[in-house]
């Protein structure tokens, strides 16, 4: 158990980076350029595997919190972000805790993509005719656009992390 007043610089100095790297969002499809990548959702991961799940989960709200006063006032874009990501930190950090092996790490990100992807298809599904106006056809039209763009962006995520992890941890064991 690290030390609480640890604990906290950790969060802070992670979240600080995280809202930091929000900045760099670009869109990856232009049929859906409203959905944004951006390497931000690294650094909650990074902790979620290091520190804990609860960790990564606060650096993911403190983050997308930091990031709505900070530049983007768009509250929907913000809960849609969180969502998306704590769909894929949840079954990730969940899975790789249950056997912490390589073999058990690969299925945890292909697990957290596959559900991630999932649960922002259905959240889209209600969400994009309601905050673009459109009708539900074309919004289903738009579907595969948004499955591709969570599958990319949370795939990046994973194979960074799957690169960084064990570098970042020698850093707080330090
Ligand atoms: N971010 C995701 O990672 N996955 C999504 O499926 C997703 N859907 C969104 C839908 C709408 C209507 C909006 C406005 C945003 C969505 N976002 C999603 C967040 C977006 O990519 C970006 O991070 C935020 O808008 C902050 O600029």
């Amino acid at each position: 158990m690290k030390k609480s007043t640890t604990r906290i610089a950790t969060i802070g100095i992670m979240s600080a980076l995280a809202t930091g790297l929000m900045f760099l969002e670009f869109p990856i499809f232009p049929a859906v350029n409203f959905l944004k990548y951006d390497p931000s959702d690294i650094l909650p991961l990074l902790a979620g595997f290091i520190f804990g799940l609860s960790d990564g989960i606060l650096i993911l709200a403190i983050k997308d919190l930091m990031f709505y006063l900070l530049k983007s006032a768009d509250i929907v874009g913000i809960i849609m972000n969180f969502v998306a990501g704590a769909s894929y930190l949840l079954p990730t950090v969940l899975t790789y805790r249950w056997r912490k092996n390589r073999v058990f790490e690969i299925i945890a990100y292909v697990n957290g993509v596959f559900i991630a992807t999932g649960v922002m298809m259905l959240l889209n599904m209600i969400v994009v005719p309601v905050y673009w106006k459109i009708s539900f056809e074309d919004t289903l039209k738009l579907l595969p656009w948004i499955a591709g763009f969570n599958a990319i962006k949370f795939s990046i995520d994973s194979v960074v992390n799957a690169f960084i992890r064990k570098r970042v941890e020698k850093i707080f064991e330090g």
